[in-house]
């Protein structure tokens, strides 16, 4: 991505995902923004868009974190988002028997007490592989992997979503299911 794409992902990732309000923007329960009224929004904040420069940044994101709609009308973050700002009703899927989580060690210890937290977010995220867990830990700190129980998890009644970028997303992680290995 070039820095301008990534300037603008980050605008977007802002706006789309926690602070839309913060332009002036609507979004509604399922995340959505009318692509033309987000173009005049950010204007009006200093941030110039376009349509072809938005489907640039789309198509670019190497996490696939937005989605057009297919009639090219609006636009959407397609997971990440801050708590309270939507409720996209993801599909329910099973999980497979483990899934990775990546942390930062300092913490472990607050994890382990009161299990994996969403914080900030909507749901707690969760990736199928270790290398995507390990990048993720990174962004905090020294990483450290912690494998989830899915499997268990969702025969013991808790549900798990996977988001269109593959991510998976759960409310909550009881400690117990958790392991490092
Ligand atoms: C930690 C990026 C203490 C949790 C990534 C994490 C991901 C606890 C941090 C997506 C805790 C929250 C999400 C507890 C959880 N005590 N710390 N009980 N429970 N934590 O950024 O998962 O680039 O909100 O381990 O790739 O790091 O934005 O979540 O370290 O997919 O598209 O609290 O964000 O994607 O941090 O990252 P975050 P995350 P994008």
């Amino acid at each position: 991505m070039s820095k301008q794409h990534d300037q603008v992902s980050k605008f977007l990732s802002f706006v789309l995902r926690h602070q839309p309000q913060a332009i002036g923007l609507m979004l509604d329960s399922e995340g959505w923004a009318d692509i033309n009224q987000l173009i005049t929004r950010a204007a009006s904040a200093g941030q110039s868009l376009n349509i072809p420069l938005l489907q640039l940044v789309v198509d670019s994101s190497d996490k696939k974190r937005f989605a057009i709609s297919d009639d090219g009308l609006r636009i959407r973050a397609v997971q990440g988002h801050s708590s309270r700002q939507v409720d996209i009703q993801y599909q329910e899927r099973i999980p497979p028997e483990s899934l990775y989580h990546g942390t930062a060690t300092r913490f472990i210890d607050s994890i382990n007490h009161h299990g994996l937290v969403a914080g900030n977010r909507q749901y707690v995220h969760l990736s199928a592989d270790e290398l995507t867990a390990i990048s993720v830990g990174q962004r905090h700190g020294k990483p450290v992997v912690l494998m989830v129980n899915a499997l268990l998890m969702y025969q013991q009644g808790f549900k798990f979503y996977q988001a269109d970028n593959g991510v998976w997303l759960t409310a909550y992680v009881p400690a117990e299911f958790l392991s490092t290995n």
